[in-house]
């Protein structure tokens, strides 16, 4: 059959798609083996004989100056000294892994790019995880927006998707963002709060500019406390093009929804743990893909017929408004997996470097003109971070056949380009441009008109509609939460202009939350709704906390506590009914030396009671046994254990001796039973009891929990 051109594009794109082991292997020439049997040397290749000791003048009995000489010494002390590069200016704090995307479903319709038409391919990705507000030495669990950076290595070059886990963003323009991120940031006398949004110049930023009010309510709610990045959706949040073979474009937004659906903390859970577990979400991503249980999300596409861009009452344009599911469906397409850590943080995530101007054939721009100035932006930002070259680092770097003319040299330039020119055209026709066809990026090329003005459409002036909406999508515990997000931030803002204004702004979207809000921080109760409230929910918002088709328990933390005297039976068929469902089991016992059971067998546990706690764990349950009235009973950190998860909506499991127990600690008398051979799978998936034949009665308390959180 005759192929077309762009047929044979596919066919060239397919010959040379790397797959993601060829990626990766790329990526490994570089690696040496740390453990291997190499000796150490030093970096310039001679091998060290004592990394101890600097050369000085010594004897027996004196030890006299150091020697200027000793290179090793030297070299070793420089190389510290020069550690450190810039931290990210915003999103610091990241965790990253490698994946692939796969595609299920070809996108032809809509767009030439083979990443999106190629169902027989398998992309290799990396995608990092971050914060915004803290620096690089943050805390995981602030509320705080959630970066979700994805780098497809296409075999037709690096396509980033630079995305949030929220799917508008603050500002409009792009211009705002170094005032919205400053407002945010430590402040500028004191560099104070590390990491938070409750001070001052937030809100006073938030009151100043209402465009910011939907992302404030998304910001505001649980979706700013993820439980793990593996269970936050991901959203482009621009609006991107997409350009089919007819050269039709259609307008996107991209979309990354988790298998294991959205869960978050509750906000004393937050609170607590960054305390107690700052690296909690980067842990918690290490340790699934490390046991297997590979996170993945479906990848879909909102899609707009370029022609309909005027047919709503916001500007589709516009960063701050979802463009609705009910208006415009998701059509789902692939899937992205994250199946494999890095080797070194160092060159493989803070080296990392996006930049959501890497697009690929079939891909486009729109005038988003949040989207226009980050394409200026992040191109900018990594030569301060990384210098001319950052594309040439492993993981920046494109798995396709690369190479130009002109961009040569710079700071650390690795790669050689051999011959005789550096520019084109050029006498031997050296690296011609490639044509269309031939797979050559070209622009959409749209008409434009207008003066030159420092101004937006009309459309973009709407700020609270969609606030709104998404205010009335909440459930009554989701609105019982944001009312005390919103009152912990103001609570700590301590200008009463700042708490007093910001206040009555909340009355904008719901006067009920107002006069909450006002209550709890200071403010005047206001007396009306500022606006009329249309009282419309939205597909897809309202669903903050969602379970996906099929709940799991897959890799959920579950806490078994034990002393001696423990019933093992219970313990063990427990701990083998939960690891057979790959949730991540773990042993707190009373000591870590050792915990043995009433019938004589000893367990070691993981951890011991006090350097553990029950908001590092997703449930908790207690084997029954003399060990319950003999010790957990006794012990304030076991009571306060089951008293706390209870507080945090945890399931809760005990059988026999131990449902008293759990009763008393929460204060209910009567607790929900089993019958034998029950298997009691309350709202989160988890499961919470078993009953075998010995009539084990068994708890669930979980579900009851719900609604009584702070
Ligand atoms: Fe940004 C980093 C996401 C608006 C300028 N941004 C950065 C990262 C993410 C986002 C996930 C971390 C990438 C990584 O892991 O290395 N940013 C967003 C989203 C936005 C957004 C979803 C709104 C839709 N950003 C935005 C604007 C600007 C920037 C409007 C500038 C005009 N962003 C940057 C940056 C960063 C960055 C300063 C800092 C580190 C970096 O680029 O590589 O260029």
């Amino acid at each position: 059959m005759a192929t077309t051109a762009a047929a044979q594009a596919v066919a060239d794109a397919k010959s040379n798609s790397i797959s993601a082991d060829g990626k990766f292997a790329d990526m490994q020439k570089d690696t040496v083996e740390v453990n291997g049997k190499q000796h150490m040397t030093t970096d310039y290749g001679i091998k060290i004989s004592d990394p101890d000791h600097s050369l000085r003048v010594a004897s027996d009995s004196s030890t006299g100056p150091s020697l200027l000489e000793d290179q090793i010494a030297r070299e070793k002390i420089m190389r510290f000294d020069h550690e450190r590069i810039p931290e990210r200016v915003v999103h610091a704090r990241g965790t990253g892994a490698f994946g692939t995307f796969k595609l299920f479903e070809s996108a032809e319709d809509v767009t030439t790019a083979g990443v999106l038409t190629d169902t027989s391919r398998e992309t290799p990705l990396f995608v990092r995880f971050s914060t915004v507000q803290g620096s690089k030495g943050s805390a995981d669990t602030v509320r705080d927006v959630r970066g979700f950076a994805v780098k497809m290595y296409t075999a037709e070059g690096n396509w980033d998707i630079v995305g949030n886990n929220i799917p508008v963003f603050f500002i409009q323009d792009a211009i705002k963002f170094p005032d919205v991120i400053h407002s945010v940031k430590p402040e500028p006398h004191n560099e104070v709060p590390q990491g938070q949004s409750a001070h001052n110049n937030f809100w006073d930023f938030i009151y100043m500019h209402s465009e910011t009010t939907h992302m404030n309510y998304w910001q505001m709610s649980d979706r700013a406390i993820p439980r793990s990045y593996r269970m936050m959706q991901g959203f482009g949040v621009n609006t991107y093009s997409l350009v089919n073979k007819q050269g039709k474009r259609h307008f996107v937004k991209f979309h990354f929804t988790p298998d294991l659906g959205v869960h978050s903390l509750v906000w004393d859970e937050a609170l607590k743990i960054c305390g107690q577990d700052p690296d909690f979400h980067r842990k918690d991503l290490i340790s699934a893909i490390e046991a297997g249980q590979f996170p993945r999300w479906k990848f879909g596409l909102q899609l707009l017929p370029e022609e309909k861009l005027d047919d709503f009452e916001f500007d589709p344009l516009d960063a701050t408004k979802v463009w609705p599911e009910e208006l415009i469906p998701i059509r789902y397409i692939g899937q992205l997996e994250l199946n494999r850590n890095v080797d070194e943080f160092f060159p493989q995530t803070e080296q990392a470097a996006f930049c959501t101007s890497h697009i690929v054939p079939g891909i486009d721009f729109s005038n988003d003109p949040l989207l226009q100035g980050r394409n200026f932006s992040y191109f900018d930002t990594q030569i301060s971070r990384l210098g001319a070259n950052w594309e040439e680092l492993p993981v920046n770097r494109p798995v396709c056949p690369y190479m130009n003319l002109a961009n040569r040299d710079g700071a650390l330039r690795h790669r050689i380009s051999k011959g005789t020119v550096n520019y084109w055209p050029n006498r031997f026709e050296a690296n011609p441009p490639a044509t269309p066809a031939q797979g050559g990026f070209t622009s959409y090329p749209e008409k434009q008109q207008g003066i030159k003005a420092r101004a937006l459409s009309e459309k973009f002036k709407e700020h609270y509609n969609q606030a709104q909406v998404f205010y009335n999508s909440l459930s009554e515990i989701e609105k019982m939460h944001l009312a005390k997000a919103f009152s912990f931030e103001l609570d700590h803002c301590d200008d009463p202009v700042v708490y007093k204004r910001m206040s009555e702004r909340v009355a904008a979207i719901s006067l009920d939350l107002a006069k909450t809000v006002a209550k709890n921080v200071g403010g005047e109760t206001p007396t009306k709704q500022l606006r009329t409230n249309k009282g419309t929910k939205a597909k897809g918002l309202s669903q903050l906390e969602y379970m996906p088709e099929k709940p799991t328990i897959a890799t959920r933390r579950i806490a078994i506590l034990i002393a001696d005297g423990f019933d093992y039976n219970a313990y063990n068929a427990m701990k083998t009914s939960l690891e057979a469902q790959n949730a991540f089991v773990f042993t707190i016992g009373s000591q870590r030396q050792g915990v043995v059971a009433d019938s004589g067998q000893k367990v070691v546990p993981d951890n011991f009671f006090s350097g553990m706690r029950s908001t590092l764990f997703d449930a908790v349950f207690v084997p029954g046994g003399s060990h319950v009235e003999n010790n957990l009973a006794k012990n304030g950190v076991a009571k306060f254990w089951i008293t706390e998860s209870f507080a945090h909506l945890k399931a809760i499991s005990g059988v026999n001796e131990a449902v008293p127990f759990i009763a008393r600690q929460i204060g209910l008398d009567e607790v929900q039973s089993a019958k034998s051979g029950d298997s009691l799978t309350d709202s989160y998936g988890v499961v919470t009891g078993y009953g075998d034949a010995s009539g084990l009665k068994v708890s669930n308390i979980g579900p009851q929990a719900k609604g009584l959180a702070e």
